[in-house]
């Protein structure tokens, strides 16, 4: 399955959602589909997508929040699935696209390249709901499912390593960031 065929078919979800992505090649696919205030492409910090996703879920628990992950990302933080799991927000969907590579930066294997089973850390880190999926239906299901149950949810979708051809984005850091957090607190006023 391509990444960017898998964002595509939760797109219409995501609208609806607050997001959250690691940067580089999700990013730029991300913003290939649509950028909407409501996302924020969390740019250089690798690693702590996955902690500001959760930080946001535990503090506006009544908005659905939706991290998209990476291998090598998560890698660098597996600290950050002890601690989902610890405080599990309902209202938190964690996505991890792995491509068994750090795509962005030339395609290095991670340790899922050689066996690593970020869904099976997951679940012993003691995130009840993960599972792993290959195709864009399992995907789908994978995904709506768990949004569906309101339980936090690692959710592994294995993907091709292929990104997109390029990472040019018009949008700013900080147009995005004062952007996303006018979003946030617009949302508190509803
Ligand atoms: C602390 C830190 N180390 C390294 C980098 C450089 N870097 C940017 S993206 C990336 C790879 C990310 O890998 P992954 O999460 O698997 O996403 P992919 O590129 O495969 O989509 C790296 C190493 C960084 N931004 N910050
Ligand atoms: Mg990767």
């Amino acid at each position: 399955m391509l990444r960017v065929d898998a964002i595509r078919a939760i797109y219409p979800q995501l609208e609806e959602c607050i997001v959250v992505t690691i940067m580089g090649a999700v990013a730029a696919e991300v913003q290939s589909i649509g950028h909407r205030p409501n996302f924020f492409y969390l740019q250089h910090a690798m690693g702590l997508a996955s902690s500001m996703g959760l930080g946001i879920a535990l503090s506006r628990p009544e908005l659905p929040v939706v991290v998209l992950d990476g291998d090598g990302s998560i890698l660098m933080n597996l600290g950050s699935l002890t601690t989902m799991a610890r405080y599990h927000p309902r209202n938190l969907t964690h996505v991890v696209f792995d491509n068994e590579s750090l795509l962005s930066v030339g395609g290095f294997p991670t340790a899922t390249a050689t066996g690593s089973d970020i869904a099976g850390m997951a679940k012993a880190a003691g995130i009840a709901r993960t599972a792993t999926v290959h195709t864009i239906d399992e995907f789908v299901d994978a995904f709506t499912a768990a949004r569906a149950a309101e339980e936090m949810a690692t959710i592994v979708a294995k993907v091709e390593a292929i990104g997109p051809k390029a990472f040019v984005t018009d949008l700013p850091l900080l147009e995005n960031r004062f952007q996303f957090a006018r979003h946030l607190r617009r949302r508190t006023e509803d």
